[in-house]
């Protein structure tokens, strides 16, 4: 066979072994094995039927990524479809781990397939900004319909074996640890009961169904519009369905051929297959090795019960870690613990689990208002007020209270958490936590090394993030660390252009049709524009401060930048439209015509210059670090890679160009960062770094 492929006989069942670590992914050594071995079982005689199966982790788990992107090279996967589905004799394939994309594309060739209960299917290619691109749009909805197969190939779901053998996608489950025995023994037996060479592509009852109902279509689109907002993939996944509904197999497959090769040519997918590696990159950290020793985590302290700390706390509840929340009044207390309850029980009530599992962590909550109570806690994360002396005061009783060895961490947002250390004798224990908010909800946790941050504790603050089901990127200390930090690009901006001539409305629909879920402006309304505001101090010296004088404190006023009806929905408002004008006047600003390309770089070029500046400082690892922190943390659009690679689709040359440009007319807030001069000047990329 080759290096990652064997074939070995079973009396009469050849048994087709794929062995390629990590997750036998179809490169092209594996598909010349695949090729090579249903050929070897095919001419051999003796041979009644074949078993495709693999060893490690899982079975085949897709296309090889890495491929992408690159001139083909090795056998084509079709060839190999083709020898399967075509063949004399009944191929059967054995799942275990997860089938996916091209996986479960070369599984519905085989004429069975048999898989371990644990193991899951999928065709997730809608992740990568692509869609099955191997037959699987036109095979799926013949076996699990239409409506199915719609939702699966635009969720990208992992489907588990007992759902596969129910919507007839598996032919039988195998004993759990027992699959080889299982499938040889299937194939035996289908042997022996003569049973014909099911071929996939000839079952057109379900689509055929389904023909003459475009309603289904109409439908599915209608309902996943707001979702699907911005993606293409999904898009075209839905009209290789319609095409699968519609056409004859053949011509189905030509449609999902063309519509294939639209995609993978594309920047979407570029951006997307960007973001899955970025996201396995995220977690490796040059200089704390793997082996790093971590500490044990099976107690959690958080001081504060407000909006964040009871967050924080849900997410260790969650994973069964007990929980001691501390606050300094007995209302504040209950008003946090009650918010938890709440925030379970409503989980509950839409059914993502039962009354029980709510006692369950619920009971794994303990309230307390002694600091004292935290002394046994591996773990502890202050989440108080954003001041830096009531942070140290907190970090300097924990000192005084927690055991040795274990970890002091602030969830704090902007404060320098290398000042807070020195109000403690053990600053290598003193790490950042960085929730983003809602802290049970949001994916991303930025881990704030300070100077004196020890490995271990950098080690297993990594590991509990993914622990906790977080994405934590290992950034630095610095004002707003990352995410926060090249917000304030954006937001100082922002500012600046609906006082030269743009509206708010103008500047967030530029943002919005670009992909980001709202703009600066309405989410100011959402948050509320009189966060950090104080009615004695304002003195109208901002556009803010004039709308809070005026009470447009934003929607939970009914007014902030915008205007809004009864249901909340936001319009431009007149009277902010004068107040912007009348501002820039007082200002003596001239306001002229902004164009919105000019709203879209102002806005996004000095972010991508700032990551520059993250990166040559060493405040982030790498560029595609803050390509997470941006997509998991503000919703920058994944179809662009986040901002960095997004400055690398537009060509870090034209980041530069625009930005001295600006900064000829508009000052040094533009000035370009020295590793953006520098990456422009070697002909590289962000993704370099
Ligand atoms: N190609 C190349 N490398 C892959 C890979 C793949 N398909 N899948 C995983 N890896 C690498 C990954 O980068 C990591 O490397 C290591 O394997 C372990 O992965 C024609 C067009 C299978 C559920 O989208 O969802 O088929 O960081 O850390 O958490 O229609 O990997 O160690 O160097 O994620 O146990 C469709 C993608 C492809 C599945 C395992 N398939 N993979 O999760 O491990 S497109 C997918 C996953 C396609 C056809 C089309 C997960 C996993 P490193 P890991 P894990």
């Amino acid at each position: 066979m080759n290096d990652v492929a064997t074939l070995e006989k079973d009396g009469e069942i050849a048994v087709l072994t794929l062995n390629s670590p990590p997750v036998n992914a179809l490169s092209g050594p594996v598909r010349e094995g695949i090729n090579n071995g249903i050929k070897q079982a095919i001419d051999d005689a003796d041979v009644k039927a074949i078993v495709l199966i693999c060893e490690g982790r899982t079975f085949i788990a897709g296309a090889d990524i890495t491929e992408f992107g690159k001139a083909p090279s090795g056998p084509s996967l079709f060839d190999a479809l083709a020898m399967i589905e075509h063949g004399p004799k009944p191929v059967v394939a054995a799942i275990h781990g997860t089938a996916l994309g091209g996986g479960l594309e070369v599984a519905l060739t085989c004429h069975y397939r048999v898989a371990v209960p644990s193991a899951k299917c999928g065709l997730p290619e809608v992740n990568l900004g692509l869609l099955p691109g191997a037959g699987g749009t036109q095979r799926l909805p013949r076996i699990v319909g239409p409506e199915k197969a719609l939702e699966m190939v635009t969720s990208g779901q992992h489907v588990g074996a007992k759902k596969c053998l129910e919507m007839g996608l598996v032919d039988e489950l195998a004993e759990e640890g027992k699959l080889r025995e299982g499938a040889v023994a299937f194939a035996k037996k289908i042997v022996a009961e003569k049973r014909p060479l099911k071929k996939v592509r000839d079952l057109n009852d379900k689509v055929e169904a389904a023909r003459g109902k475009p309603e289904i279509f109409a439908e599915f689109r209608k309902a996943n519009a707001r979702k699907f907002r911005g993606f293409l993939a999904p898009e075209y996944n839905i009209q290789c369905i319609e095409a699968a509904v519609n056409l004859p197999f053949d011509e189905g497959i030509k449609v999902e051929q063309k519509l294939f090769r639209e995609l993978v040519t594309g920047t979407q997918s570029a951006a997307q297959r960007h973001v899955f590696f970025a996201e396995r990159q995220v977690w490796k950290l040059p200089d704390v090795p793997a082996d790093t020793p971590t500490i044990p985590v099976n107690k959690v302290g958080i001081i504060g019960a407000g909006t964040m700390g009871g967050g924080i706390a849900m997410n260790f509840l969650n994973v069964g870690l007990p929980v001691t929340i501390v606050e300094t009044k007995q209302d504040a207390l209950d008003r946090g613990l009650g918010v938890i309850r709440k925030n379970y029980e409503n989980s509950a009530k839409k059914g993502r689990f039962s009354m029980e599992e709510v006692e369950k962590r619920m009971g794994l909550l303990k309230g307390s208002l002694d600091m004292n109570d935290l002394a046994d806690s591996d773990l502890v994360i202050e989440a108080v007020f954003e001041n830096m002396d009531v942070k140290k005061q907190v970090f300097t009783k924990l000192d005084a209270i927690v055991k040795p060895g274990a970890i002091l961490a602030t969830n704090t947002s902007a404060l320098n958490i290398d000042e807070i250390a020195t109000a403690v004798k053990r600053p290598e224990a003193v790490i950042g936590l960085h929730f983003f908010s809602p802290a049970n909800v949001m994916r991303l946790l930025e881990v704030v090394r300070a100077d004196k941050t020890s490995k271990p504790v950098i080690a297993t603050s990594m590991q509990l993030a993914k622990k906790i089901g977080k994405i934590a990127a290992l950034v630095g200390v610095c004002p707003g660390f990352v995410g926060n930090r090249i917000l304030a690009q954006r937001q100082r901006e922002a500012q600046k252009l609906i006082l030269e001539g743009a509206m708010p409305w103008d500047v967030d629909r530029v943002l919005y049709d670009f992909g980001l879920p709202m703009g600066p402006f309405a989410m100011s309304d959402l948050a509320g524009l009189d966060i950090g505001w104080s009615k004695e101090k304002s003195q109208g010296a901002t556009i803010r401060d004039v709308l809070c004088e005026m009470d447009r404190r934003g929607q939970k006023t009914g007014a902030g930048f915008y205007d809004y009806d009864e249901n909340r929905n936001a319009k431009p408002s007149p009277v902010v439209e004068k107040i912007i004008l009348d501002f820039a006047q007082k200002k003596g600003i001239n306001r002229r015509k902004i164009s919105d390309d000019e709203i879209l770089e102002r806005c996004i070029y000095p972010m991508i210059n700032e990551g520059a500046k993250i990166l040559e400082e060493g405040k982030a690892i790498r560029s595609s670090d803050i390509d997470i922190v941006w997509i998991n943390g503000y919703g920058f659009p994944v179809y662009r890679g986040g901002p960095m690679f997004y400055g690398d689709t537009v060509g870090a040359a034209k980041v530069l160009a625009k930005m001295k440009e600006f900064q000829a007319t508009m000052g040094d807030d533009f000035k370009p960062a020295k590793l953006l001069e520098k990456i422009v000047a070697e002909g590289k990329k962000f993704s370099d770094f």
